[in-house]
């Protein structure tokens, strides 16, 4: 039937080869699983030191003094190094990827636990370690600005006195959508709903934490960076211009990276320390930071107090959505952003619905709190603003008492409106939401599910049914609007194909687990008709590999994989002429079938891309005027985004006498456009839907009054393992993207922003008995429990 083939099969043929797109092991799986991956901390150079970072014990204080006497006396010590160290060589202070500025090493003050303060280069990590504890530091406690809130009131102590003139807590004010005409639909509305929504601070928390390793050649005048980077070629030119090296001389290393999440797209004051460890002491210098110091200083994610309201009509056509937010941004603003969006896409916040009108106004705001910010395979804060709309979408259902899959069917976005322009400017460029709404509905057995329910209910058990359906915008972007402090977020593409027909794809984009060795070779494949096993992908070295900006908001696919499409296609154009010259018959007489040329009319007469590529380097003569050789490159800068989208459904049961949620079904059916590899989408899809299982019901990044960060370990951030989470279900439609080459949309975010909303759904949906309609995460067993008492008991 039409649903079996949409639904995922499980990966029966592990020997099929296919050329081009289609399911296919990973080709990296081959050195990861085996142990021979090579991470930043394997890279072992001769004579290589290690180094260690002070960091503050409080959320905000003046630094008095610090005496480094000891530390620089300990035994293996090469060198201890402060802000004031660093103030001298005009290197205390860096840019963020927003704009703002972050301190290398603290000079004034410490604005958040887990601040750098010094570091301390040693012959190992232990004796540098070590001499971390002969530093005295004398501080002078200041109150730390802790809540949002009450960051913005009159008297609240300054966060940001390095920056001139400043006398507020404010980072910055944005607004966007149409606040009169949003407010004139929503005083002829029949219906308003509002709910206070926070998606509170939480982590990526890679499985490998971030470090680097920096080997400074002063003859050379050549910089070497091994680190966890996900954008080597962005941060290569940062640090050209932070440190004022030339660029041409920094080679940037990205290995292996052991999972990112976000986690790794910012510059974080150890790789500089790094750098500035290896030019003071002459040797290669390694940064490795552990999992605390990843967890209380590294870019942490969301942090948003949402304001939502919705308005509707009496029979539930939704006509405008508000909202207002306090952003909690932490000590530095390092959110990752292209500049000319510094609430990230937060504007797609309109969801998936036919609108009348919509505004959305917000407030950034410092604290005493890490910096960073859109980390966590977050689509640059769609994630917020999926979790905001699809929550108050099911509060509305609530109050109208409607059944929420029938709301949001009501209210889609229709095929026929495709390109279309959202209350707050966005470009959707192609969607059919309802097939993929109906499909989830098919494949959970909804209207079961919800007899289930009612029966369940009857006898006192509590089952919930939540349903989030999302439009992610990923694959930043057009150049003409989309930068990175200046840098248009554009790739690079460059191919080559062997004499014997082997070729090898650069990319500027770079893996942390997402399987580019994989994918991108199979783009290749589909274009050139070369097997996968051929295509070597070089990636995340920026000597060897084109510019461009890197893989973060799930771009890969929609930016770099579209210049790997196109490149193939510019060897094919040359590869089409070579061929006419070899067959003999002029270019209109040929025909590509995957892999040769073929004369048309006469099957038995082709040549094939290998034969074409021998010829291309070979003795023999190549059409007038034709340079030998078949490469080509291209720098693909995209006309839009791309707009993927899913239903998702999720089945919850809660345990009446414990509060404890157990996540019984989720069903996720996905749109990302043309698939390249259907495993490695599953296994990102998967992978999301954990992170939302995280969230929903665990993950959270609190502090207490004081400022003590109360997550700095796996013990007390929680993360989820398999066993909190079901068998996934997922499904999926294809609704190319009319723009992208191949009209494949990105994914590797999807199924974390999706997953959320249709979790906390199902609990409040579970927890209705109580004439509950919002609860905020984590939704941990206390927080279920509270929710439960703090209500009306049960019918
Ligand atoms: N893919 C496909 N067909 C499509 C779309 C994607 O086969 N239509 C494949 C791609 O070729 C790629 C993978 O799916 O191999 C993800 O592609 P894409 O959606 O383009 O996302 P990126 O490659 O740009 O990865 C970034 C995204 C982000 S931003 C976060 S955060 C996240 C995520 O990927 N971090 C991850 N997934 C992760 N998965 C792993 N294992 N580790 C991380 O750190
Ligand atoms: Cu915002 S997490 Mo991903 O874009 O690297």
């Amino acid at each position: 039937t039409d649903l079996q083939d949409k639904r995922e099969t499980v990966f029966e043929d592990n020997d099929q080869k296919p050329v081009g797109f289609g399911r296919m092991l990973r080709k990296e799986d081959a050195r990861l699983l085996r142990g021979r991956g090579r991470f930043v901390d394997d890279v072992q150079l001769p004579g290589m030191l290690h180094l260690a970072i002070l960091r503050s014990p409080f959320a905000h204080a003046n630094i008095v003094s610090i005496d480094t006497s000891a530390a620089e006396a300990a035994p293996g010590v090469k060198a201890v190094v402060t802000g004031e160290t660093l103030k001298g060589l005009g290197l205390a202070w860096m840019p963020t990827l927003s704009n703002d500025v972050q301190a290398v090493l603290a000079t004034d003050k410490v604005r958040f636990q887990g601040q750098e303060v010094a570091f301390v280069v040693a012959e190992d990590r232990y004796l540098a370690r070590d001499a971390l504890e002969l530093i005295d530091v004398e501080y002078d406690v200041l109150d730390p600005v802790i809540d949002v809130r009450k960051a913005l009131e009159k008297d609240a102590p300054i966060i940001r006195t390095d920056l001139e003139g400043k006398n507020d807590n404010h980072v910055f004010d944005w607004e966007t959508g149409d606040e009169e005409e949003t407010n004139r639909v929503f005083a002829e509305a029949d219906v308003i709903v509002k709910e206070d929504i926070v998606y509170p601070r939480v982590h990526p928390a890679p499985m490998e934490t971030c470090g680097s390793v920096a080997d400074f050649d002063p003859v050379e005048g050549k910089l070497r960076l091994w680190s966890t980077t996900q954008a080597p070629h962005a941060h290569r030119t940062l640090y050209a211009i932070v440190a004022g090296l030339p660029e041409h001389k920094i080679q940037v290393i990205a290995p292996d990276i052991g999972g990112g999440f976000g986690n790794k797209v910012p510059i974080y004051p150890g790789y500089v320390h790094s750098i500035v460890g290896s030019i003071v002491t002459g040797k290669p210098v390694k940064w490795m930071e552990d999992r605390s110091e990843n967890l209380i200083s590294t870019g942490f994610a969301r942090d948003y107090i949402m304001r939502a309201e919705i308005a509707a009509t009496a029979e539930g056509k939704i006509l405008a959505i508000r909202t207002n937010v306090l952003a909690d941004h932490g000590a530095f603003n390092g959110t990752a952003a292209p500049v000319k969006y510094p609430a990230g896409f937060f504007g797609v916040f309109t969801g998936s619905y036919d609108l009348l009108a919509a505004h959305c106004k917000m407030t950034a705001v410092y604290t005493n709190k890490a910096p960073g910010g859109v980390a966590y395979a977050c689509s640059f804060r769609i994630t917020e603003a999926v979790y905001l709309v699809e929550r108050i979408v099911d509060v509305l259902a609530y109050e109208l008492q409607m059944d929420p899959a029938e709301l949001r069917l009501k209210n889609f976005i229709q095929p026929d409106q495709f390109p279309y322009t959202t209350k707050t400017g966005w470009v959707y460029d192609s969607g059919d939401y309802e097939p993929t709404m109906r499909l989830a509905m098919e494949m959970a057995g909804y209207e079961e599910l919800r007899k289930e329910q009612a029966l369940k209910r009857a006898k006192g058990e509590l089952m919930g049914i939540g349903i989030s359906f999302f439009t992610e915008a990923v694959g930043a972007g057009p150049r003409k609007n989309m930068d990175i402090l200046g840098l248009g977020m554009a790739d690079g593409c460059e191919l080559r194909v062997h004499p014997t027909g082997k070729a090898v794809v650069r990319l500027s984009v770079k893996t942390q687990g997402q399987g580019h060795e994989t994918t991108f070779a199979q783009i290749i494949a589909e274009e050139l008709g070369i097997p996968p096993a051929d295509i070597d992908v070089v990636h995340g070295d920026t000597d060897n590999t084109p510019f461009g900006l890197g893989t973060y908001g799930s771009r890969s696919t929609p930016v770099s994989g579209a210049a790997a499409a196109l490149v193939a296609r510019k060897v094919r154009d040359k590869a089409k002429l070579i061929a006419s010259a070899m067959l003999e018959v002029s270019v209109a007489d040929i025909e590509w079938v995957k892999g040769s040329f073929r004369v048309l009319g006469d099957p038995g007469k082709s040549v094939t891309i290998q034969d074409i590529a021998m010829r291309a380097h070979g003795a023999g003569d190549l059409p007038d005027g034709m340079e030998g050789g078949l490469e080509a490159q291209i720098c693909y800068n995209p006309s839009n985004l791309t707009y993927p989208h899913g239903a998702y459904i999720c089945v919850v049961d809660v345990d009446p006498g414990t509060a404890e949620v157990k996540v019984r079904r989720f069903i996720a059916v996905d749109d990302c456009g043309t698939r390249i590899n259907p495993m490695i989408i599953e296994g990102q899809v998967h992978g999301g839907l954990t992170d939302g299982v995280g969230m929903a019901l665990m993950e959270m990044i609190s502090f207490d009054s004081d400022g003590n960060c109360l997550g700095a370990s796996l013990m007390d951030y929680l993360i989820p393992t398999a066993l909190e989470t079901p068998d996934w279900e997922t499904g999926f439609t294809v609704t190319p993207s009319p723009h992208h080459p191949i009209g494949a949309k990105g994914v590797g975010e999807s199924a974390t922003v999706g997953s959320p909303p249709a979790i906390v759904n199902a609990v409040v949906d579970a927890l209705k008995p109580f004439g509950i309609r919002h609860a905020d995460m984590p939704l941990t067993p206390s927080r279920v429990w509270d929710a439960m008492r703090g209500q009306a008991t049960p019918p």
